[in-house]
């Protein structure tokens, strides 16, 4: 059995676990962001339970930790206390990193309200991303949803060539399967060749496999996780775990034919060979985010940039504290800022816009594993993504430079010991809390029950691949308002069209007409809560991105598909849309139709989502089911 299947089968509540069906799994850990924590916490607040039920829920401040995100903070930090929850102060570091390193554990599953949670695959924990309200449900004792995936098998052999790292295999796999090649499949890695990788480089490729749309992706549990593990002071949390290779479908990838790879704006699957854009001038170049922050990554930075000056400005964004003391001890700090590097908090930042903004035109190359339009915080940028080795050959060379170009190829070592100060952490005690609620906390917004019969406009047609940046844009001025839906629902596809949510308004809402993939990227449940808000009954698209069709259904919005997509071409924006009996074809799972074109619209939902549909979201379906149960 594979590995994901294996722990898919121990932690299984419901169905049967054949490819296609619906299945819940029981969650041994959640973690949660300040930018989508909130509401979690409000809406795992709204189901009345004294304290989370899980083995271990975690509560992280990195995204928007700035001063104008302080009463999220500070009601994040009460809230942990009243439900036993551990918190992470900001500054500690990026929830992935610190996760990976402190809590994260071979054969446990996790749900987390970030998208990049499968970075904890690295170490063998069968880790998925969600929207808050289904880590909500998982902390309140209620197993996790999905559809099984299909397995892929990715067999590396062989070792990566020096200057070769991780970054640039996971880019190698966004090339070939594109940002939506990975729906409804998990990648689990297996051969020879991952011997090779140690936990973070490992991490770094399940971390960015997020970006081709995968469920999740997991390594195996061997000797390398064993000494991270011990590195980490946490042997005890070791538990070997092996695939015995089955799967539904096998990949091989040489690890020696992969070369320094590149993705150019504004797609991570754009991706080129650094060698072809060698040349190109760099305005800023940025080391961190939670794909590339860990001590290795830093560490080559450290030994590439010794006894030299950087030629482009370079920030450094450490995965964690423990980093930063660890290269410290190491004496590999002093290269990093004699070179003249900004060494910045271990925090997002530039990753989701908070600072770190691109000058207009110029080329932004960074370590990140997202480039879609506009996040940086600039219109119109130039965001390159690659590894650590080709951004720092970059900096050296003040342009796009392939980093074989470096010579040498220093050798890594492990530190004896990883520097794991939890003194960033606040654990949980018995005291009684009062929960610290600041202006910006507004309560949270329900839905009525679904409308049997649907009569709205279009109120906006997009293309393939629109990501939940396009839908919910973030940023330094829209961030600080998630917990805030009638502030935030205002910026709704703001890039993309200012005038959305005054129609959504004047229109008393509509609907949403999308190509494939609409909703591709992070997890923030906001993309679906304030249109919800806006007053959006459903979304018309030709396919869509998991975590942002499981977001839609929580708040009540139909996703529906086409059924002859090339139906897509007969709506417009502005077009009356009408839909009857809606409730009785969900029921008996039959196609709705479009009344005044005949156009047909599918949906693939299981009977439970029908009926979270028509309870009008999750919140109103699970409340009524527990108290039922009680
Ligand atoms: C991201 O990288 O897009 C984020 C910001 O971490 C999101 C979560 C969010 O929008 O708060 C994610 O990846 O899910
Ligand atoms: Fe933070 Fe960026 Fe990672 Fe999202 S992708 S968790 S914003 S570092």
């Amino acid at each position: 059995m594979s590995i994901a299947r294996r722990i898919i089968e121990e932690h299984l509540v419901k169905g049967k676990v054949n490819e296609g069906n619906e299945i819940a799994v029981r969650i041994d850990q959640t973690l949660t962001q300040d930018a989508t924590g909130t509401m979690a916490y409000l809406q795992f607040e709204a189901l009345g339970i004294p304290k989370v039920k899980t083995k271990l829920s975690l509560s992280y401040a990195d995204h928007n930790i700035s001063e104008s995100g302080k009463e999220n903070i500070e009601f994040l930090e009460s809230f942990a206390k009243k439900y036993r929850i551990v918190f992470s102060k900001p500054g500690n570091g990026i929830c992935h990193q610190l996760h990976l390193e402190r809590f994260a554990t071979p054969g446990t599953t996790l749900l987390g309200s970030d998208s990049h949670t499968p970075t904890a695959g690295g170490i063998g924990s069968l880790a998925i991303g969600a929207g808050g309200l289904d880590v909500a449900a998982a902390m309140a004792g209620q197993p996790f949803y999905l559809k099984m995936p299909r397995i892929i098998g990715i067999r590396l052999t062989g070792r990566l060539n020096e200057w070769v790292s991780a970054k640039d295999i996971v880019l190698f796999l966004l090339k070939k399967y594109s940002v939506k090649g990975g729906v409804g499949r998990i990648f689990e890695f297996f051969g020879d060749g991952v011997k090779s990788l140690s936990v973070p480089e490992r991490a770094t490729i399940t971390n960015m496999c997020t970006e081709l749309g995968a469920t999740t992706s997991i390594f195996p549990s061997d000797e390398a996780t064993k000494k991270f593990l011990d590195l980490q002071g946490r042997g005890n949390d070791f538990a070997e775990l092996k695939s015995d290779e089955e799967y539904n479908e096998v990949v091989e990838i040489h690890l020696e034919d992969i070369v320094p790879l590149i993705a150019k704006p504004s797609s991570p699957d754009n991706v080129a060979e650094v060698k072809d854009l060698e040349g190109t001038t760099v305005g800023q170049v940025i080391i961190g985010s939670c794909t590339n922050s860990s001590y290795k990554d830093l560490a080559i930075v450290s030994s590439a940039l010794k006894d030299k000056k950087i030629k482009t400005k370079l920030n450094i964004n450490p995965g964690s504290i423990n980093v930063i003391n660890s290269l410290k001890k190491n004496g590999l700090l002093e290269n990093i800022t004699g070179s003249g590097a900004e060494i910045c908090e271990a925090a997002c930042l530039g990753c989701i816009g908070i600072g770190q903004e691109p000058e207009e035109g110029i080329v932004s190359l960074r370590t990140f594993n997202r480039n879609f339009p506009g996040r940086s915080g600039t219109r119109n940028d130039k965001v390159y993504l690659c590894s650590a080795e080709t951004a720092v050959a970059s900096v050296v060379f003040g342009k796009i430079t392939d980093p074989r170009k470096l010579g040498e190829c220093p050798r890594i070592a492990f530190p004896e010991k990883y520097l794991h100060d939890d003194c960033l952490f606040v654990f949980p005690t018995e005291e009684d809390i009062e929960i610290k609620r600041g202006g910006s906390i507004k309560p949270l917004p329900l839905k009525e029950p679904l409308e049997n019969a649907i009569k709205a406009y279009v109120l906006i047609k997009v293309k393939d691949n629109i990501t939940t940046d396009d839908i919910m844009p973030a940023g330094s001025k829209i961030l600080p308002l998630r917990s805030n839906i009638p502030a935030i629902s205002e910026y709704v596809f703001h890039n993309l069209d200012s005038s959305f949510a005054k129609r959504a308004k004047e229109k008393s809402g509509g609907i949403i007409v999308a190509g494939e993939n609409y909703g591709q990227g992070s997890s923030r449940e906001h993309a679906a809560l304030a249109p919800m808000y806006l007053g959006i009954k459903a979304v018309i698209a030709k396919s869509f991105s998991r975590i942002h069709k499981a977001n839609l259904v929580n708040f009540g919005i139909l996703p529906l598909e086409f059924a002859d997509k090339e139906d897509y071409e007969r709506i417009e924006q502005s077009d009356e849309i009408e839909m009857d009996g809606v409730i009785g074809l969900l029921n008996e799972n039959k196609n709705l139709v479009v009344k005044n074109s005949n156009i047909k619209l599918k949906y693939e939902l299981s009977k439970r989502e029908r009926e979270i549909l028509i309870a009008g979201g999750k919140l109103n379906y699970i409340k009524r089911a527990m108290k039922d149960e009680a």
